[in-house]
């Protein structure tokens, strides 16, 4: 009977999303089994298990593999260490991919949510070719906020495929419980430690260079930089085929079976942010801080250099954050 409901899931994703429902490689525990909700988003089984999370390379190793990197931003990556062991206790399963533009239309039609950047008036970033970033205080990449920018237009061409961004924490507050209230079953935002399992898939040692993610994931490629020449010699050494978002699940799949944890938008995790919290956190099911300032959004995006694409990095922003770059993906939790 399982196995009979998995492969009609499988054939349903493989419809709408090829080749995301391929398993290329099978978890160790013989996991993977896949499952859609009632928005259409197609959830993996992640079993529990060990891994070594952050970073155990120095700034000089990372320099090596590196080097257009300023050794001054690589000594900034203390958040990351020490590397520790970590054991998630339990099996959860996690978004194949990203949420989609059309899964979040799907959700606000039927629940009334409004997206924060439409709620408080201020809007969200977007990508604007006549916009002179040194023209604004900030010097940011993107213009806004501006209200004309929302979850509905970053300013480039997306499809409902494509992962929604301009979203912010809250927002992906308010879909989780919306999700769990309707289907019964609970939906939050992943961990940190969670998300970053999730991530290295059962691949441990060595970081891989920037290279090995050729065919793995949508980041700032050849074709991104055409758009911001002055970071040209930052981007990766390969076109990966989107200058901006790419549909979701249009790269590789990791071994567990999960596209674009690395590149294509940052995700945002339950967790708040705290410089030292790898050096006194518990070894078992790690949550963040109790409180904070900040939340943890993981895994770079379709602008993101090399350095930072990677499982161990870390960046943040306020839970009401919208921007560009910026999306979602869910747990849900295992019965
Ligand atoms: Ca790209
Ligand atoms: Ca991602």
């Amino acid at each position: 009977m399982q196995r009979a409901a998995t492969w009609t899931v499988c054939i349903a994703a493989l419809a709408l999303l090829a080749p995301g429902c391929a398993v290329r490689n099978t978890p160790p525990d013989g996991g993977g089994a896949r499952w859609t909700n009632t928005l259409g988003m197609v959830f993996v089984r992640i079993p529990a298990g060990s891994f070594r999370m952050g970073t155990a390379a120095s700034a000089e190793e990372l320099q090596a593999l590196y080097p257009r990197a300023e050794l001054r931003r690589l000594r900034e990556l203390d958040d990351e260490r020490p590397a520790h062991a970590v054991r998630i206790t339990r099996p959860f399963y996690l978004g194949q991919h990203e949420v989609t533009v059309g899964q979040f239309r799907a959700f606000l039609e039927r629940s009334g949510h409004v997206p924060e950047s439409i709620a408080d008036g201020t809007g969200g970033y977007g990508w604007n070719p006549a916009y002179d970033p040194a023209t604004t205080a900030r010097g940011d990449a993107f213009e806004g906020r501006d209200p004309r920018y929302s979850w509905r237009n970053p300013g480039f061409a997306q499809g409902d495929g494509h992962p929604v961004v301009n979203v912010t924490w809250n927002d992906a507050q308010a879909l989780a419980r919306w999700l769990s209230r309707t289907e019964g079953r609970r939906y939050r935002l992943p961990t940190e430690a969670e998300w970053e399992y999730a991530c290295r898939a059962g691949q441990q040692g060595a970081e891989p260079p920037p290279a090995a993610l050729q065919g793995q994931a949508n980041v700032f490629d050849r074709d991104a930089a055409v758009h911001w020449p002055k970071w040209a010699d930052q981007a990766f050494p390969f076109h990966d085929g989107h200058a901006f978002t790419a549909p979701v699940g249009s790269h590789a799949p990791n071994a567990f079976g999960l596209h674009d944890m690395l590149g294509n938008v940052w995700e945002w995790t339950a967790d708040w942010h705290a410089d030292d919290y790898y050096a006194h956190s518990p070894a078992e099911d790690p949550q963040g801080p109790a409180e904070g300032e900040v939340k943890v959004r993981r895994g770079g995006s379709w602008h993101t250099w090399p350095l930072y694409a990677r499982c161990g990095f870390r960046n943040w922003n306020t839970p009401e954050t919208r921007y560009t770059l910026v999306g979602i993906r869910l747990v849900r939790e295992a019965p």
